[in-house]
């Protein structure tokens, strides 16, 4: 069976699984994720930018355009820092950040919020928000409690030199679905910028 792009693309909703950050922006496609990534890897995002992880890597072994030193498939799914540049967010210590998750698909599970080092994909300090079960409960969006699709976090104190500087880090939300085994993640990008020393602000 044969289909057009165009065929394609109208199927596009019927497939779209599970979930992303939708604010602050969270990192889109674009080429930076075509040229790293490649076109398998890309094709997969794009049709559904909520999708599960699960899978990329096997997309990912059979393409001669995979570039592992540079696309992390369990950072961000491989989503590309610039992509995302004119999206950067400049926080403060102490800054309380409302964020937005939209949950398409739900797959009970775990999930968390955090900030990553996006050189070593670790976590960065204590995890920002912490669901240990009972994350994106049922069948549809609907079912899911508002409080796990609409929270804030709290900017740690300290990070201004560990990600003071823009793509060093990112706030990453990931869910996994135990069931299902999926997990899904999307990521802001931001920096820390230090606050101004209140002796300098008289001085102004
Ligand atoms: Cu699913």
């Amino acid at each position: 069976m044969h289909f057009t792009i165009a065929a394609l693309f109208a199927l596009v909703p019927t497939v779209l699984g599970h979930g992303l950050i939708t604010s602050p922006p969270s990192r889109p496609i674009g080429p930076a994720l075509m040229q790293n990534c490649g076109p398998k890897v890309e094709q997969d995002i794009r049709l559904d930018n909520t999708s599960h992880v699960e899978g990329r890597p096997e997309l990912a072994a059979k393409d001669a355009m995979y570039n592992a030193a540079k696309c992390n498939l369990w950072l961000c799914t491989g989503l590309q820092f610039a992509d995302n540049v004119n999206n950067t967010q400049i926080w403060h210590a102490s800054q309380v950040v409302p964020i937005k998750v939209w949950i398409r698909v739900p797959h009970e599970g775990s999930a968390n919020v955090s900030i990553v080092d996006t050189k070593s994909n670790k976590v960065v300090g204590e995890m920002l928000k912490v669901w240990s079960e009972g994350y994106a409960p049922g069948k549809k969006e609907s079912d899911v409690p508002t409080d796990q699709k609409e929270f804030s976090v709290t900017v740690p104190e300290g990070l201004e030199e560990k990600c003071g500087a823009a793509g060093a880090c990112v706030l990453q939300w990931w869910w996994y679905g135990t069931i299902a085994k999926q997990t899904y993640e999307s990521c802001v990008d931001f920096r820390i910028k230090r606050k101004m020393p209140a002796q300098r602000a008289l001085h102004v």
